[in-house]
């Protein structure tokens, strides 16, 4: 899978991708993860990528001459996202699309926003990670690379399948335990230590379930609301609502 990365902070990207489970997958040719300096084809010996907006306003904006060389010159993998608070919301789903796919490529924005004509004429598609502002796409392309990164076979270590988790299923996590069996007078479900993985599961399951009504109820709705056998599964285990 090859990812390009387009930022004002090249260092900054290239020491993220460099550790951890992207530094890993990299090293091991599973990853072809390239990072391009928005700079390098700003024009002058200013090297200006920003200018002010038309009509006014505080803050610049990111120019579209500078944007546009260097994508072109990169010819990079599509779609190009372009990571923003405008964007359609990053989610587990559109991390399982990119993953399934043979790359992607990122612009990370600064400033008050780029150019509208990089976002209506070079970039495919906007995303963002919340409703929130930062000061640059980075840390948001951060978290969707590794999101879509942790799902590309051979990445993560174990050979259980990453989706088997949250999101996967709509749910939370159930809770985990690990030694010792009595932590500060705090004890590990004696279920978990009973051997029987039949039950283990199911109350796992109902663990899941009642987290995720107590915590997400929108998630539950979107699933549709709880099913019978389900209602019936939180009642066996004393997680009734
Ligand atoms: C972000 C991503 O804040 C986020 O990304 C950085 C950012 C901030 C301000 C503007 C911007 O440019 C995008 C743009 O789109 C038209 O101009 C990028 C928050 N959630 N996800």
């Amino acid at each position: 899978m090859r990812v390009d990365i387009f930022t004002l902070f090249p260092d900054i990207v290239d020491a993220y991708l460099g550790v951890s489970l992207m530094g890993k997958a990299r090293g091991e040719g599973l990853l072809d993860l390239r990072v391009h300096d928005l700079r390098s084809h700003a024009a002058g010996v200013h090297r200006m990528v920003d200018d002010a907006p038309y009509g006014g306003g505080a803050g610049m904006v990111l120019m579209p001459e500078p944007v546009f060389a260097c994508v072109e010159a990169a010819q990079p993998q599509r779609p190009l996202l372009g990571l923003g608070p405008a964007g359609r919301t990053f989610d587990q789903r559109l991390a399982r699309d990119l993953a399934s796919g043979d790359g992607f490529s990122l612009l990370c924005g600064r400033y008050e926003g780029f150019d509208t004509r990089i976002t209506d004429h070079l970039v495919d598609d906007e995303v963002s990670i919340g409703d929130y502002v930062l000061a640059g796409g980075e840390a948001a392309a951060f978290v969707v690379v590794e999101a879509v990164a942790r799902l590309v076979p051979g990445v993560l270590g174990n050979a259980a399948s990453p989706d088997e988790e949250s999101f996967a299923e709509g749910l939370l996590e159930y809770p985990q335990y690990t030694r010792p069996p009595e932590f500060r007078g705090w004890a590990v479900p004696e279920i978990l230590r009973s051997g029987d993985h039949g039950k283990v599961a199911e109350w796992r399951r109902a663990q899941a379930l009642a987290r995720t009504v107590a915590r997400r109820p929108e998630l539950i709705e979107v699933r549709g609301g709880l099913t019978e056998s389900e209602r019936a599964l939180l009642e066996r285990w004393g997680l009734g609502v």
